[in-house]
């Protein structure tokens, strides 16, 4: 039975990960470093300090500590000029009514996010209200794939895990979910996310109905 659904934020609520995309990309391009979208599908769910280390590997760069601090702090405040400017309207399709439906119909509702900004952009949003509990990457000290923000979650909810359900877009997001003993649907591309229960390209036209469908499959 499904009790609680977890939610992660970039890639599953909103499409942030465009804005983490184009800030990193400037401070890189700063850097004299360069950066692909294809770059970018390594950062997906990944912290902001391991992000960076990982773009400084990509160009052979050491750096000490402070610099380190100095340049993701430059990195949040690109990345917060195009989030203030983020409208309702890039909530992705369907993900709203379908969080409206679920609650409407006695399931909790938590998000697990790695973003130390999701307040922030669920504010922007105006969604902050269709969350039971909010765990985000100032509450958590181990990141994706270990699966304490989903465990944190859990158990703010007062839920099992084995009745807990997440949504997640990135791979370690995935395993993350897994590592809590939990089922998980994927959102975004099959061939990325084969770890899930079941993967879906978004939440237009999906229901809690389809859900159950394909949870009691895999049983
Ligand atoms: C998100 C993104 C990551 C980002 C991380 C930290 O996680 O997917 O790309 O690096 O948050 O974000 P911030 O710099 O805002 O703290 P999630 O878990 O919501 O997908
Ligand atoms: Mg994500």
């Amino acid at each position: 039975e499904i009790k609680a659904c977890l939610f992660d934020l970039d890639g599953v609520i909103v499409d942030t990960a465009k804005y983490h995309y184009l800030a990193w990309q400037q401070l890189a391009n700063g850097l004299g470093i360069s950066f692909t979208e294809e770059h970018n599908e390594l950062l997906k769910g990944v912290s902001r300090m391991r992000s960076l280390d990982i773009i400084l590997e990509l160009g052979n760069t050491t750096l000490a500590d402070d610099e380190k601090m100095k340049l993701a702090t430059q990195k949040n405040e690109i990345y917060l000029s195009y989030i203030q400017r983020m409208k309702d309207d890039e909530l992705l399709p369907g993900v709203k009514e379908f969080i409206e439906e679920i609650r409407n119909k006695g399931i909790v509702v938590a998000l697990g996010s790695a973003s130390k900004n999701a307040r922030l952009i669920l504010k922007q949003l105006h969604i902050e209200e269709l969350f039971d509990a909010i765990i985000d990457g100032n509450e958590v000290t181990q990141a994706k794939p270990d699966p304490e923000v989903f465990l944190k979650g859990a158990e703010a909810l007062q839920v099992e895990s084995r009745s807990c359900v997440v949504f997640e877009d990135a791979i370690a997001g995935v395993e993350a979910a897994k590592n809590a003993g939990m089922a998980c649907i994927g959102v975004g591309d099959p061939k990325n996310l084969s770890e899930a229960d079941q993967v879906i390209s978004g939440f237009e036209g999906f229901n809690l109905k389809q859900l159950a469908t394909f949870l009691s499959d895999k049983n």
